[in-house]
């Protein structure tokens, strides 16, 4: 989604993970630690995708993705690592981990208590989006953080609840985006 916001031409190589291509030789060589996604750009290689975003916003500066204060940089990454360290990890990942496996070998405890924790973080989101259209004033890095994770909300089989009606607003606004409908999902 930078990459599309931001005008860049790119080619997407998709990586199967169940078939684990990404533990492959060849792809330990671009990012060690096995792990989609990576951008390689002319022999460079950058994975993290809180790396690559940072890099795409530094290198291709319009539109910026990022606020340009520094006390409001701080807030978008701060978002940016609440989706990674608290969103994402543990609960969105042991969730979807469950869904990987089996009907029969689910834990199904775990799977509702990700689901309340996940909750439980969706309706701070409300609350932060109570102030505006996006996480932290502007469309931004925060907002692309956490798109891969709520759009997929509903097909996974966490509907958020129709009691937050701004996040569900938000997914929507993001999903309307002509650089989430670039992506062919
Ligand atoms: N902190 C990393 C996390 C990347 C990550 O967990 N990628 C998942 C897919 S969303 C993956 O490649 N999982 C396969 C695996 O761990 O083997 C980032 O943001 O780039």
């Amino acid at each position: 989604m930078a990459l599309a916001e931001k005008g860049v031409e790119y080619e997407r190589v998709f990586i199967d993970l169940r078939k684990k291509e990404q533990k492959s030789e060849d792809f330990l060589k671009l990012n060690p630690y096995g792990k989609v996604p990576v951008l390689v750009k002319n022999g460079l290689v950058i994975y993290e995708s809180t790396v690559i975003n940072e890099y795409l916003d530094e290198k291709y500066p319009e539109p910026p993705l990022m606020p340009t204060s520094p006390e409001d940089r701080a807030r978008v990454r701060i978002l940016v690592d609440f989706c990674e360290s608290h969103f994402h990890h543990p609960w969105f990942n042991i969730y979807m981990q469950m869904t990987f496996r089996a009907a029969d070998k689910r834990d199904k405890e775990l799977i509702e208590k990700s689901k309340d924790e996940l909750n439980k973080h969706l309706s701070y989101l409300n609350q932060l989006l109570e102030k505006g259209d996006y996480l932290a004033g502007n469309y931004s890095l925060a907002d692309i953080a956490f798109t891969p994770r709520v759009a997929l909300l509903d097909s996974l089989g966490i509907p958020v609840s129709s009691e937050l009606k701004n996040v569900t607003d938000w997914i929507e606004r993001i999903k309307s985006r002509p650089s989430y409908q670039s992506l062919e999902l």
